[in-house]
């Protein structure tokens, strides 16, 4: 199966967001990735509720919603998470991810634990039954824009790697962070399945989102 695109909505045109959608549809994008941060797990305020419930009525296409607030527990109600629709948790957010995750489930949703590009892949380990995707940040999360840092190519790997020794072939790997078409080939061979395009890869000035698109796929085959 070739990979898929998430597309990371805090670099959309907020002026314009319906021909944003549009155009997001009609390239056959796979997912939204919606960030949300608190300004406390991440320095950084982003997306909310909102914006989220606002923009389901004006597209069908699955949301792929990124937690990066503490204690997730206590915010998942603020959310209105349809079946489907991934969710993920940062590790180091909570102090029962396993009870996060399985409320997520509960809800419908798939759920997923983000790593730091610090985090330990151990991190994984008691929780490969709860989930149905890990996200492996390749920046530091709470800014769009930032430059790859290169130990996370050998991380997806790495990722890769445990799953299948554990029998998750069917759990996938996300990445999230400086996803250009030239880091995403290199994701890909390191084992990436769904790939977050914000300003590297999809919302590139000059360049339209179906042409971006397209070239990204490329990169992902
Ligand atoms: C960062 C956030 C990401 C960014 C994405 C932007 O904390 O989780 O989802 O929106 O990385 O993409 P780019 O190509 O600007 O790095
Ligand atoms: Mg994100």
């Amino acid at each position: 199966m070739n990979g898929e695109i998430s597309v990371s909505m805090m670099c959309a045109n907020f002026l314009d967001i319906g021909s944003d959608l549009k155009a997001l549809k009609d390239a056959g994008i796979e997912y939204l990735h919606f960030d949300i941060m608190d300004g406390a797990f991440v320095p950084n305020y982003t997306l909310g509720p909102c914006m989220l419930n606002a923009l389901r009525d004006h597209t069908d296409i699955t949301y792929d919603i990124h937690l990066m607030v503490e204690r997730p527990e206590d915010k998942l109600g603020f959310f209105d998470i349809r079946e489907g629709d991934f969710v993920s948790v940062h590790y180091e957010s909570t102090y029962h991810l396993q009870r996060v995750l399985a409320s997520i489930k509960a809800l419908g949703g798939r759920p997923g634990v983000a790593i730091n590009p610090a985090t330990p892949i151990c991190a994984l380990e008691n929780v490969m039954d709860d989930i149905d995707f890990v996200l492996v940040m390749t920046v530091n999360p709470g800014f769009a824009g930032q430059k790859l840092v290169p130990q996370g190519l050998k991380k997806i790997t790495q990722v890769r790697e445990m799953l299948d020794k554990a029998g998750k072939n069917h759990v996938k790997i996300q990445v999230d962070g400086n996803v250009s078409f030239e880091n995403a080939k290199k994701m890909r061979k390191a084992g990436a399945d769904i790939f977050v395009a914000g300003t590297s890869g999809l919302f590139i000035k000059g360049r339209t989102i179906e042409d971006a698109a397209k070239e990204l796929r490329e990169s992902i085959k």
